[in-house]
């Protein structure tokens, strides 16, 4: 495949691209190594939500991530980790060392019972064995499914339990900031009630005294002793599962996104190569946590495959102080730098000489993806840190869409603070409206949805193709529903305006209203909860709660923290309210079902236009609400 660098490559190639979309991927598909070519490009029926690429073609992506860059880049490096602590030594991984890592990895988990097709949980911190286990999961065909280190022991079981993982990978603890957290005791807490696990591998990390129950949980550095560097790549069909990702739905239960191997694998490295115009021997750093599809496709699978450098790291913006990020990015002559808004409104916030004591000369281009970028943090980003000179590439997708979907591509497409701009070749968008009608041409503003499959898209929800075709493909009959609203201008430029449905995004983090309800719900004192979104200038969305309690609450900055430190208990810290409104009832329709619509007004700090409230059952319910808005 030829990298398009030229605004007239561009049109060039996404018009064949829609045109023979055969031709098209069957290109980009050819750059890899196959065991054995595909036989057919795909197959798809959006209808029945049935998806297939590059059919009987056999692969493993650790071959294409490792095997392939060696011996030749042997000695580059392939993971450069930075630990929370800035004066822990950065470590650097070569392709060798990774490739022996990875191989021990998957002997470990073979010699643990774990074969092709088993599901192995991942609990880890931002440390290079998190890379290691991910790619020996990948290495031996067992689906890795990843869990984010900050979420609790509840989450956890529900997410080992939904895919009945086998093993656990973990560490004694983590390090975040200024915090230690321990997180091999939120494991013991979750596997009481996990009865599919049987065994739990636990690697050093903090040092911190841990319990290890006999006969279930083994130290890492013991069995990584015990196994060789030499494990063959296990020959994976196509469509093998290559892992299953959590992410929240409108009920309260968490979607198993399931991506397979030979489409992601593809998608993510063309992807990769196109919109960040990697080249040869630069530096690459996403911020993002591997927990989230992002670390998946872009600290791993994506450069990994490219044979790019990628940087890891382990701690946050903020320690310790405000100018971490660009102590790094110096330290490690960041060349191409990918992080989220909620990140940049942070850091925005503090002193300029945060960034100006550091020499960001080698960046190149920056990128945004997780939300909506607001006008005052693209400038800042752009000028504070890319220096007015480097491109800012803001790329819209999901977990679901396995890879980048619409983003300018860096010194190729015209910039536009807050678009997203174009649909890269082979994406092929159409917005929608409210009745089902597609809005064609320039200046339209809708839904939006994709009416024509690409390699990385999920597959199906892991033990459920019901909600899969209901929650993506009913809305809009034969099309992709992606749940996000939508702006098409004169220029046929996209910029992506939120979510329209009750998922809300807080600081980069996908999160469902309905899961945090749950959480509060779970408080005695609590009879009823609804939550929305509000506009928060550092999160993007904070979290508005609107509770009804049995009896009206005395002590209400009491209650208040009670309900926080449950959800944080329940679900993790991340999802604790903003505001809690104690209310009497809610706007509900006569089919009970709450008017979000005016919930979500009164949260923003709307109440004059509320619009028509003429359905609910008990309309003087708005007037207490308005009242008591926050
Ligand atoms: C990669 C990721 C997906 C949702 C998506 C959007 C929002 C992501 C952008 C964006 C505006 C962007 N996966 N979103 N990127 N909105 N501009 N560049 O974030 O599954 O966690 O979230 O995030 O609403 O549907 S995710």
């Amino acid at each position: 495949m030829e990298i398009i660098q030229s605004p007239q490559a561009y049109s060039e190639v996404y018009k064949k691209s829609i045109e023979d979309p055969e031709a098209f991927w069957a290109d980009v598909a050819s750059d890899f190594q196959w065991r054995k070519k595909w036989d057919k490009v795909f197959e798809w029926d959006f209808h029945k939500a049935d998806v297939k690429w590059f059919l009987g073609g056999k692969l493993n992506i650790t071959e294409n991530c490792l095997d392939r860059h060696l011996p030749h880049k042997a000695k580059q490096t392939a993971i450069l980790w930075e630990s929370n602590d800035p004066h822990e030594p950065s470590r650097h991984i070569t392709y060798q060392e990774l490739y022996d890592n990875v191989c021990r990895v998957g002997n470990m988990l073979k010699n643990q019972g774990v074969k092709k097709g088993d599901r192995v949980c991942i609990y880890m911190p931002m440390i290079p064995e998190v890379a290691y286990a991910i790619l020996g999961c990948a290495r031996i065909g067992a689906v890795h499914s990843v869990v984010f280190a900050g979420f609790s022991a509840g989450s956890l079981i529900d997410r080992i339990n939904d895919s009945g993982c086998k093993v656990v990978l973990t560490t004694d603890g983590s390090y975040r900031g200024d915090k230690k957290i321990d997180l091999k005791i939120i494991v013991d807490e979750a596997l009481v009630k996990c009865p599919t696990v049987e065994k739990t591998i636990v690697c050093r990390r903090t040092m911190n005294p841990v319990s290890m129950k006999a006969g279930r949980d083994l130290w890492w550095h013991d069995e990584i002793k015990k196994v060789s560097s030499d494990c063959p790549a296990e020959e994976m069909d196509s469509e093998d599962l290559l892992f299953i990702l959590y992410t929240s739905g409108s009920t309260g239960k968490p979607k198993g996104m399931v991506h397979t191997c030979g489409g992601y694998m593809v998608y993510t490295n063309y992807t990769f190569r196109t919109v960040f115009q990697y080249q040869e021997d630069q530096v690459f750093w996403c911020t993002a946590d591997v927990g989230w599809v992002t670390g998946h496709s872009y600290i791993l699978y994506g450069p990994l495959s490219a044979g790019a450098t990628t940087v890891i790291f382990e701690g946050v913006p903020s320690y310790p102080d405000m100018g971490r990020f660009w102590h790094v990015a110096e330290k490690h002559r960041v060349n191409i730098f990918y992080t989220a808004p909620t990140a940049i409104r942070s850091l925005e916030k503090a002193p300029l000489s945060f960034v100006n004591n550091y020499d960001l000369q080698t960046v190149k281009i920056l990128g945004t993806v997780g939300e909506p970028i607001n006008e005052e943090a693209w400038h800042w980003y752009h000028e504070h840190i890319g220096r007015g000179l480097c491109p800012i590439v803001d790329t819209w997708w999901q977990t679901e869409t396995g890879g980048i979907m619409i983003s300018p591509i860096a010194n190729v497409t015209k910039l536009k603070p807050t678009f997203a701009t174009l649909p890269l070749p082979g994406v092929q968008p159409a917005v929608m409206d409210e009745n089902g009608n597609e809005l064609t041409g320039h200046g339209v503003e809708g839904r939006l949805t994709l009416k024509f499959p690409w390699p990385a898209m999920a597959r199906t929800i892991y033990g459920d193709h019901q909600r899969f075709k209901d929650t993506y493909f009913s809305t809009f009959p034969g099309k992709y529903f992606t749940g996000d609203g939508c702006k098409r201008d004169e220029d046929g430029f996209y910029r992506i305006t939120g979510r329209v449905d009750d998922i809300i995004i807080v600081s980069g983090h996908n999160m469902g209203t309905a899961e945090i309800e749950s959480a509060i719900d779970e408080h005695s004192a609590v009879c009823e909860t609804a939550v929305v979104g509000f506009p928060h200038d550092i999160k993007g969305q904070g979290v508005y709660a609107y509770v009804i309690c049995y009896d009206m609450p005395h002590e209400e900055e009491k209650l208040r923290k009670e309900i926080r430190d449950l959800v944080s208990k329940i679900i993790g810290p991340i999802a604790k309210p903003d505001k809690i409104q104690f209310v009497s009832g809610l706007p509900k329709t006569r089919s009970g079902k709450i008017m979000r619509r005016i919930l979500r007004k009164v949260a923003e700090g709307e109440t004059s236009n509320l619009g028509d409230t003429s359905t609910l059952v008990d309309p003087a319910v708005v007037d207490e609400i308005r009242n008591g808005a926050l």
